[in-house]
């Protein structure tokens, strides 16, 4: 018999189907054993009556156990419906088991109510934690995101290309970036494909990727990882830095769109309510964020700051999004287009989502001599980044672009408290899958 998925039963009502899958739950009551079964579509319930063939074998199944089963599909009697579970409405009547696997007792319960672990059992214990909807929720939600913004940047006509991991120089300043030997030589990870992407878009003109990228981020915090996905994206023949903000903004529209389409049941069960974006997102100078404040300007927003921020606009306008434009320019890399009114100031942007920084964008400078001036006055080895000025050499247009971090969407998307959890095999600087300090010197 060919495998029927747990979604499909629905459709075979009294009808007798093969599935196979977990077994998420075992209930023995006596005379009669229930299951929750579970295959990546669904889950159902089972029912192995008193005079089954398969009453015997039922008794030594636990949780996890794989199997495939045989059972003829009932309708559920009106007062056994549950409309709020998948399948509520029927019911497997198990005709035959075969175990295909084993588990052993499980270290913790995994049910749906009992689950219960702190951040660093549940990373962990990452290998079985998976396997809860919770989880899966999570997951589901991130690898939406992601292919929401591969989606629109296709949609929007932008290419898509692979960005190094291993590269000669560091594009965003020097401190968090770790060092690799590249046989007898010094190369680094990537800490974004700014110089890469810059360089492909002087060839295909919008280009995005969506790559790891790397930071030797030196503490511990709720909103820093060392390994992060990076949504980026590169733009040419931009008329100023608006293009790029409002192609930044049209682009989060369409992933909160898409959750909304694909995800509701994830997001139902996280209890996320997806973040407003008005019809304009409040964008404002680094100035008069500070003004708003009222507190005297700084070279940036420290966290506090941002999270107070995204509440005062939230209160005027409703809105969870803010850009934050016109950072000091020496602050920032020397890739930044500094505003040509006040130099000082930069056309870089950030987009705060719900007290977080999900994006940070910009107009770039594309202007060889302008390029170079600032090579100079930040101190680069012009040698280091010779393809990278190749490109702006020989003929770059206005251009601009932006990058999102996936897992602080997600994080900020379901109101998580730690990035670890947005992330499936989060690395921070205690911790690769097992924890550092637990490791011994082989
Ligand atoms: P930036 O350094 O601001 O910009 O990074 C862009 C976005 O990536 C995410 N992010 C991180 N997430 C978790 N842990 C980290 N350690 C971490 N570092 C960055 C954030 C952040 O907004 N080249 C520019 C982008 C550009 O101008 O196109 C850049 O890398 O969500």
């Amino acid at each position: 018999m060919e495998r029927t998925l747990i979604s499909e039963l629905g459709q075979k009502v009294g009808e007798v189907a093969l599935i196979k899958g977990w077994v998420s739950v075992r209930r023995d009551q006596g005379k009669m054993v229930f299951f929750d079964f579970r295959d990546r579509s669904s889950s159902v319930q089972g029912v192995v009556l008193p005079n089954s063939a398969a009453i015997e074998i039922a008794k030594e199944i636990r949780q996890e156990y794989v199997v495939s089963v045989e059972g003829k599909v009932n309708q559920r009697p009106e007062k056994n419906r549950n409309d709020k579970v998948q399948n509520g409405d029927i019911e497997l009547e198990v005709l035959q088991i075969t175990v295909l696997a084993k588990a052993e007792p499980l270290p913790f319960d995994m049910s749906l109510e009992g689950y219960n672990l702190e951040l660093t059992a549940e990373l962990d214990h990452r290998a079985l934690t998976l396997r809860h909807p919770r989880l899966q929720a999570i997951f589901k939600i991130q690898a939406t995101i992601i292919d929401s913004f591969r989606e629109y940047m296709k949609s929007q006509d932008f290419f898509e290309f692979q960005a190094p991991s291993i590269v000669p120089a560091v594009a965003e300043g020097g401190a968090e970036v770790f060092q690799v030997d590249y046989f007898d030589k010094k190369a680094y990870l990537s800490q974004s494909p700014q110089l890469y992407k810059q360089i492909v878009m002087t060839a295909f003109e919008r280009v995005f990727s969506v790559n790891k990228i790397f930071r030797a981020e030196p503490s511990a915090t709720t909103r820093h990882l060392t390994e992060v996905v990076s949504l980026d994206a590169e733009m040419g023949f931009i008329d100023s830095w608006h293009d790029v903000r409002d192609m930044s903004e049209a682009t989060v529209r369409h992933i909160l769109n898409e959750l909304g389409k694909k995800c509701a049941k994830e997001l139902e069960l996280m209890g996320a309510t997806l973040p407003q974006m008005i019809e304009n997102t409040p964008t404002l100078s680094l100035t008069e964020a500070f003004a708003k404040l009222q507190i005297p300007a700084d070279k940036d927003l420290n966290p506090e700051q941002e999270r107070k921020l995204c509440e005062v606009i939230k209160e005027e306008t409703g809105s969870d999004f803010v850009y934050i434009y016109g950072y000091p320019t020496r602050q920032k890399p020397f890739y930044v287009y500094p505003n040509p009114e006040e130099p000082e100031f930069n056309e870089g942007m950030d987009l705060l989502c719900r007290g977080v920084e999900w994006l940070s964008g910009g107009r770039r400078i594309n202007d060889y001599a302008q390029l170079m001036e600032h090579v100079q006055k930040w101190e680069m080895d012009p040698q280091k980044i010779e393809m990278f000025l190749e490109a702006f050499r020989y003929g770059a247009p206005p251009e601009g672009g932006f990058a999102f971090g996936s897992e602080r969407m997600t994080m900020q998307i379901l109101g998580l408290k730690n990035i670890r959890e947005a992330t499936m095999f989060p690395r921070d600087m205690n911790r690769i899958d097992g924890l550092l300090s637990q490791d011994t010197d082989e």
